[in-house]
Formats: structure tokens, C-alpha cells, sequence
């Protein structure tokens, strides 16, 4: 494997702002769940902690929109999350919470050691204010526009569209997510990362030292840092979170970003007295499992918070996710476009590994990817029931049936019979080649194969026909089908545990290693077997149907509920007449490359033929918007879009969720007719 020691796996700790869905789920939790649940099995000293998020903006507006307390936010759904990963398997050593003493303690520590070391650098800046509700406004208390991609709904610490991460100062029209008001400018005193003097150590370590990262990871590290990094504060103005423990820092806690992967560390020290031999020694192998859009947080900020306190081990790989979408859809908690894991529970019992499987097998490892019901009743009824499920109960059956559930002697193996077995070495090879890499998804088709591999074994065989004229042979055939069945209680045991479990009390085994996975001795002839029962049932079109019908009626509710930008300020009648707008037609139309939103646009304006360079790519093709009416505004100053002179913009509409259409003349009016 590798000459690590010990390994220190850490989760993403979910905000306690709300429940957990499938999309924490296949971006982390299960890839994690399967990581440690496989090295436990090859009998590696692994630690796993986790815990709630529970400071920052995040819970704030949570409490401010529902009335509550941050602590009764936080309570509440520390509850709901803590158990729904219990009940689903996740098996985490620990699932701790920033809220407690111990992490307290523990940030206020490694703040004063930096501090100590001079670590920080001490700035007053000009921060958002919001006059109506007299409170700063850091990270999601302000919105606006983002600089770099245009979306409308970025935040003032980071956009979520394009990833960026943001300063309040970059974001075009802000405004506060309190009152709407416009907010004010107003000094205060912060405490900065000084991340630009990091550069040469994050160049070496990440771009030089761990070129094996995933490439997205890499990929966006590398322009992190390729884009000059600044100074960021790490402290804030609120009172929810871990005070900023120095002299004359009233109201001022440490920025969520700064305490949370701390609680990492914070959840060892809970779990164990030996915590700093998991943290401080470089015999350690630390793996951070998150989200793409914490790349950032853990790549760079917590490396240079951990370096500049001088004693702690750097993570060793940090394989993040892209997302996972929902029937096409951007999960999205505030419009309830998700599937809730403490739902999923409640509506299909003892179905944990069937959500397992489907998020594994389309894990977005690579890329965004997506979750629809109908590849979910497809994955169980034609995957896990019709080949797992099936090859299972078929060897169980016949033992039963033939042998009384006593395992019959192997005698005379024939090359069919070795052929079988003898795919499993190679088989165990892969898996663990697999999801060392963090390769998920490959490694549960690979194991999967061992029951594809059973399910011919018995087909080619024939047991049930042979059994009638060579009872003797159909005992070789049963042993070496039940040798596959203890093979798949081992192989699967990562990614499908419930299921496995099953299976053992099926052949009445206990738990084995992963090497055992070699020995090719999981009992001996004469071993009484259990009851079998069914592994997996089939999932019924009324299931599916009732948890479309779900979405479709959350899909109206948002329809119903679209929130409207606020009124701009007042302008006047003659600021109005400046413009000229005029209809126009599109003669020719080519996507600009390189780009992804950009369509050049030769437009007829009936007083010229002009280019206009528009962002309409993703919803238009350029062949379908040939002849198509236009409104342009005539007199906006050129601009140089992707090196192309752009003269004028036309008009379009954009809904609350992006959808773009033309707002265009109804008549055939042809181009030049003023629009007043
Ligand atoms: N709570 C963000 C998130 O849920 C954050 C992760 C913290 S990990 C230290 O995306
Ligand atoms: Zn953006």
C-alpha cells in the first residue's frame, strides 16, 4: 500500500442549518464510508471523525428565518443529521460539533498560537454596513453580482455559480440579505491570513509534491494560485461563533472558514487522549473527503493556517466531488429540490444500500452527475436484485434444498470450476487499486463483477439439471458457489454493509478480513448454513411514481413562491431617453470560441449591420436564432468581449432560475422603429 502508519480520515462537517440529502451523500460521505470501512477491513489503524458546522453566516439567517435562536438551529438539526448518518451506516469513529468546549478551547488555541507567532497581520478596513438593521454584513449577509461570471445571486465571500471566492468590496450592486437595504461603508478591525506569503510553500507542496491529486482538485488549486492569492481575514463581525480570543475584540468571532476544519481536530482530541499522534506525526496518511466548492478551504486556507502554527502533519490527498444534480436540477435546499436522507429512511425501510449502490454507481467523481428515480428503481431491480440478489439466493436455496444447508465437500474441480475461483485474486486486486485512487464508482463495478461472475457460473452449470443424474458434482458446484457468496460478503462489504451483514448471518460466518479474500477458505465442508432470505426486493413503479409526484409538486410550490429582484433606484424621464432602443434582426449568428456563453451576433438594425457579442449560448443555438425579432439598445459604448467589438446589447428577459427569452416586437415590424 504505502509506508503511512496510521491513517486520518476527515468528512466535510455539514452545516447544521439543515438536513442532510443525497447530495452530501455522494459527494462525501459515502466515498469516505467506503474508504474507511475498506481499510478497517485490511486491518489499518484508521481514525474517521466528522461532526456539525455549526457557526458562521450559514446558521444565522437560518435562525433569523425561522425565528429561532443559532443554538436552537443548531440543535435541532445536529439531531436530525447525527442520526440520519447513523441509520444509514455512516460509520464514522466520531461525529462531534463546534459547538462544544473542547473545540472552543481547541480554535482559541491555534488562533493564539499564530497570533503569538505573528502569524496575523492586524488591518482596519471598510467593511458593509447595514444602516436599517446595525450590523456588519460579512459573507452571506450581502449579495450582488459577481464580478467574474455575472450571476446575480453570488455571495459576498463566494460565488456559487462559478467557485469564485469573493470579497463583499468585489460583488456589483451589494445589498444586504437582511433589509435589501444598499449598504454603507464602515471601518473595523480584522485579523488576516497573509496567504500571498504562502505562495512558494503552496507552489511546491501541491503543484510540485502532489501532482497524483485528482485533477479537478489540482486543477483548481493551480489557479488559485496561478491568480495571485491575498491576505484574508479570518475574523468577523458577529456574535455567533468562537470570540476572537484577544484583548479588545469585543464582537468579533473567528470566521466559520477558520473554526470549522479545526473541529477536525477538535472531534480527534474527543475521540482519543492519542489524538496528536494522528495529527503530528508525519507517519500519519491525512485525507480530507469534501465538496468541490471547499477545494479552497482545504487546499489552501487550512494548509496555511496548519503551517503557520508550525505543528501539525498536511493532508496527504483531498479528493473532492463535483455535485450531484437532481433530475437535471441544482440540489437546492432553500427550494427543496432535494432527497432528504431522514426521508429516504422513513419511506424506504431497510433500503440503506440500495441508496448506497445508486450514489456509488453514479458517484460525480469526475463531473457533475445525476440522481433521477428511474435509474434508481433500475439500478435495484436490474442490479441488485437480478444479479446479486439473485445469484445469492440461488446458491442458498439449492444448498438448502439438496444439502439440508450443510456446505458439501469440493472434490474434482474442474477447469470451469477454477477458472471461477480463480478470478478473485485479480478481482481483490482491482478493487483496492481502485479505491486507494479514490475511484469509486470503478471499484463497485468490479466487485459487483464477482456476482456477474457467479450468476454465469450457475447458468453455465446448470446445478438444478445436473442434480439429477450427478448429485456428486452438484456438491462441487454448491461449494465453490458459496466460496463466491463468503467472496462477495468480503468484497462488498465497503459499499454495500447492511447487505453484507445479511449475507453472513445468511451462511452463518463471521465477519472476515479483506485478505481473507485470498485464502480461499471461508469454511469448511460439513458448515451449517442459516436461513436465506431475500437480499433485495424489487422496487415497485407506485414507489417511484410517488416520489416524482413529490418533486413535481415542490417544483410547482417554487413556481408559486419565485422571488423578484427589488425595484432599482429611480431614474429620470431624460435618463430614460438616452437610450435607444430600436427592433433589429439577427442575420447570422456563431458561437465565439473557447467560450460557453458567448454568441457573435450580426444583427440588422435598419440604420446599420452591427456585431453584438451576447450571453445567450446556453440557451440558444446560433442556427435556431436566424431571422429572430430583436429589441437592441443602440448607443451603449463598444465594448471588447473575448477580442471581439461588441456595439450595443440586446434585450432579453431572465426568469428567477436563469431561463433567457428574446423580448422582441410581436409584428414583423423589420429593424430601425424606435422602442419608447
Ligand atoms: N460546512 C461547508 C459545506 O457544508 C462547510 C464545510 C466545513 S468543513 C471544515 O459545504
Ligand atoms: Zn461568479
Amino acid at each position: 500500500m504505502n509506508n503511512f502508519k496510521r491513517y486520518l480520515v476527515t468528512s466535510a462537517l455539514p452545516y447544521a442549518n439543515g438536513p442532510v440529502h443525497i447530495g452530501h451523500l455522494a459527494g462525501v460521505y459515502i466515498p469516505s464510508d467506503i474508504y474507511v470501512r475498506y481499510l478497517r477491513l485490511r486491518k489499518r489503524d484508521v481514525i474517521w471523525v466528522c461532526g456539525s458546522d455549526e457557526h458562521g453566516v450559514p446558521i444565522t439567517l437560518k435562525a433569523k428565518k425561522e425565528n429561532k435562536t443559532p443554538q436552537q438551529v443548531v440543535d435541532l438539526y445536529h439531531g436530525i443529521i447525527k442520526k440520519s448518518f447513523e441509520d444509514f451506516g455512516i460509520s464514522f469513529d466520531i461525529y462531534s460539533r463546534t459547538s462544544s468546549k473542547i473545540h472552543y478551547e481547541t480554535a482559541s488555541e491555534i488562533f493564539r498560537t499564530i497570533y503569538d507567532k505573528n502569524g496575523f497581520i492586524e488591518k482596519t478596513t471598510e467593511q458593509y454596513f447595514d444602516p436599517e438593521a446595525n450590523q456588519f454584513l460579512p459573507d452571506r449577509y450581502i449579495t450582488g453580482t459577481c464580478p467574474h461570471c455575472g450571476d446575480e445571486r453570488a455571495y459576498g465571500d463566494q460565488c456559487e455559480k462559478c467557485g469564485t471566492s469573493l470579497s463583499a468590496t468585489d460583488l456589483i450592486n451589494p445589498k444586504s440579505t437582511i433589509s435589501g437595504a444598499k449598504p454603507i461603508l464602515k471601518s473595523t478591525n480584522h485579523w488576516f491570513l497573509p496567504l500571498d506569503t504562502y505562495e512558494p510553500f503552496l507552489r511546491k507542496w501541491i503543484l510540485e509534491e502532489h501532482k497524483e491529486w485528482k485533477s479537478n482538485v489540482y486543477g483548481q488549486c493551480k489557479s488559485w494560485i496561478d491568480q495571485g492569492l491575498q491576505p484574508r481575514a479570518v475574523s468577523r463581525d458577529l456574535d455567533w461563533g468562537v470570540p476572537v480570543p484577544v484583548a479588545n475584540a469585543d464582537g468579533k468571532v473567528l470566521y466559520v472558514w477558520f473554526d470549522a476544519p479545526i473541529g477536525y481536530i477538535s472531534a480527534t482530541k474527543e475521540l482519543t487522549p492519542d489524538w496528536e499522534k494522528y495529527w503530528k506525526d508525519k507517519e500519519t496518511k491525512l485525507v480530507h473527503f469534501i465538496g468541490k466548492d471547499n477545494i479552497v478551504f482545504h487546499c489552501i486556507i487550512f494548509p496555511c493556517m496548519l503551517q503557520a502554527e508550525g505543528s501539525f502533519i498536511l493532508p496527504e490527498n483531498v479528493p473532492a466531488n463535483e455535485f450531484l444534480n437532481l433530475e437535471s436540477d441544482k440540489i437546492s435546499t432553500s427550494r427543496n429540490w432535494a432527497v432528504w436522507l431522514h426521508e429516504y429512511l422513513e419511506e424506504f425501510k431497510d433500503k440503506q444500500d440500495v441508496l448506497r449502490y445508486v450514489l456509488t454507481a453514479n458517484m460525480p467523481e469526475a463531473k457533475d452527475n445525476d440522481f433521477t428515480w428511474k435509474d434508481f428503481q433500475a439500478r435495484n431491480n436490474n442490479e441488485l436484485v437480478a444479479i446479486l440478489g439473485n445469484f445469492i439466493n440461488r446458491t442458498l436455496v439449492l444448498t438448502d434444498k439438496y444439502f439440508d444447508g450443510i456446505v458439501p465437500e469440493k472434490a474434482n474441480l474442474k477447469p470451469e470450476d477454477e477458472e471461477v475461483l480463480n478470478q478473485i485474486p485479480a478481482l481483490k486486486a482491482n478493487v483496492e487499486k481502485s479505491i486507494e485512487t479514490f475511484r469509486f464508482r470503478e471499484a463497485l463495478k468490479e466487485a459487483m463483477n464477482l456476482a456477474r461472475i457467479g450468476n454465469k457460473y450457475l447458468a453455465d452449470t446448470e446445478p438444478w439439471i445436473v442434480y439429477k443424474t450427478n448429485p456428486e458434482r452438484v456438491k462441487t458446484i454448491l461449494a465453490v458457489s458459496l466460496d463466491i457468496t463468503a467472496a462477495l460478503s468480503i468484497i462488498l462489504e465497503p459499499f454495500l454493509p447492511f447487505s453484507c451483514n445479511k449475507i453472513r448471518k445468511f451462511l452463518n460466518i463471521e465477519k472476515l478480513a479483506w485478505d481473507e479474500l485470498n485464502s480461499g477458505k471461508y469454511f469448511e465442508a460439513g458448515h451449517k448454513i442459516g436461513k436465506a432470505e431475500l437480499l433485495f426486493g424489487k422496487i415497485e413503479d407506485e414507489q417511484i411514481e410517488f416520489q416524482v409526484t413529490k418533486l413535481l409538486n415542490t417544483k410547482k410550490e417554487n413556481e408559486k413562491t419565485v422571488s423578484f429582484e427589488p425595484v432599482k433606484a429611480e431614474i429620470s424621464y431624460e435618463e430614460f431617453q438616452k437610450m435607444d432602443i430600436r427592433t433589429g434582426i439577427i442575420l447570422e449568428a456563431e458561437k465565439v470560441p473557447k467560450t460557453a456563453k458567448l454568441l457573435k451576433l450580426l444583427i440588422d438594425t435598419g440604420v446599420d449591420k452591427r456585431v453584438v457579442v451576447s450571453g445567450i449560448a446556453e440557451s440558444y443555438s446560433p442556427e435556431n436564432i436566424i431571422g429572430q425579432k430583436v429589441s437592441i439598445l443602440l448607443n451603449l459604448a463598444p465594448r471588447k468581449i473575448k477580442g471581439i467589438e461588441s456595439n450595443g446589447m440586446i434585450l432579453m428577459a431572465e426568469n428567477s432560475e436563469g431561463k433567457l427569452c428574446f423580448v422582441a416586437p410581436v409584428d414583423d415590424f423589420g429593424g430601425g422603429a424606435g422602442i419608447k
